[in-house]
C-alpha cells in the first residue's frame, strides 16, 4: 500500500495523523509527489486521481483512492485500534456529519482563500477570484465560531470520542494559521480544544 503525497501540506497531514493515530505509519510507503513542480497535474497523476490533488492510496491490487475522508475510510477499517470513524450507526453518521461540517466549513474554506486571496502557490494558481477568497474565509470564521460552540459542550469535534472530524479540525486550523486567518480570540473553547490536541502523539508527528 502506498501513500502518494507531498509532506506538510494540509490534506496530505490528516492521512499522516490518521495513520500515526492507529500506529501504522510505517505499513505505508510514502511516494512524493512534487506538488510545487506541478508533479500532480500530469498525465500519470490525473490518471490517478482526476482532481490533480494529493493525498492519493494506491493499493496493492492498483487501485486509487483519493479525498482524506475516504482514505481514513480505508485505514480505520484495515488497522486495529482507534476508532477514527465511528463505531455504531449513529456515530458513523455523527461522525459524517461533522466531518463535512469541518472539511467544507474550514479546511476547504481556508484553502479558497488561500489559493483565491493570496499569492497562493505562485505560478501554479491559473485562475483566481479574489472576492470568492475573501468570501471563503468568512466562512472559515464563522465555521470556527460553530466548532467553539460545538466544543463548550462536548470533548470532541464529534462528540464524546475522538474522530477523524478532530484531526480534519486540527488540520485545517494549522492550515488557517500558515494562510494567516486570525482564530477569534474568543473562541476559548475551540482553543482548548486545541491544545488538549496537540499534545497527542500524532499531532506531534
Ligand atoms: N478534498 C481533497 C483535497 C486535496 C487537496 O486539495 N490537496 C492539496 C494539498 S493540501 C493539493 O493537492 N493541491 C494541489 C493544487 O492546488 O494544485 C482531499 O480530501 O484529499
Amino acid at each position: 500500500m502506498r501513500i502518494y503525497d507531498f509532506e506538510g501540506f494540509p490534506n496530505p497531514a490528516r492521512v499522516r495523523i490518521a495513520l500515526a493515530e492507529k500506529g501504522a505509519t510505517s505499513k505505508v510507503e510514502f511516494v512524493h509527489v512534487d506538488v510545487m513542480k506541478g508533479e500532480h497535474r500530469s498525465p500519470d497523476f490525473t490518471a490517478k486521481n482526476p482532481s490533480a490533488s494529493v493525498p492519493v492510496l494506491e493499493l496493492d491490487d492498483g487501485t486509487t483512492i483519493s479525498e482524506c475522508t475516504a482514505i481514513t475510510e480505508y485505514i480505520d477499517h484495515t488497522f486495529e485500534g482507534i476508532a477514527l470513524t465511528g463505531r455504531s450507526a449513529k456515530e458513523r453518521a455523527v461522525v459524517h456529519m461533522m466531518q463535512r461540517r469541518a472539511e467544507q466549513g474550514v479546511m476547504d474554506a481556508v484553502g479558497t482563500y488561500f489559493h483565491h486571496a493570496t499569492p497562493g502557490l505562485g505560478a501554479l494558481e491559473t485562475y483566481q477570484n479574489k472576492e470568492w477568497g475573501e468570501k471563503q474565509k468568512e466562512r472559515a470564521l464563522a465555521s470556527m465560531r460553530y466548532f467553539d460552540d460545538v466544543l463548550a459542550k462536548q470533548p470532541y469535534a464529534a462528540g464524546a470520542n475522538f474522530s477523524m472530524v478532530d484531526i480534519t479540525l486540527f488540520a485545517g486550523l494549522n492550515f488557517a494559521d500558515f494562510a494567516k486567518i486570525e482564530i477569534p480570540v474568543d473562541c476559548t473553547h475551540l482553543a482548548a480544544w486545541r491544545a488538549r490536541m496537540a499534545e497527542r502523539p500524532s499531532m506531534k508527528s
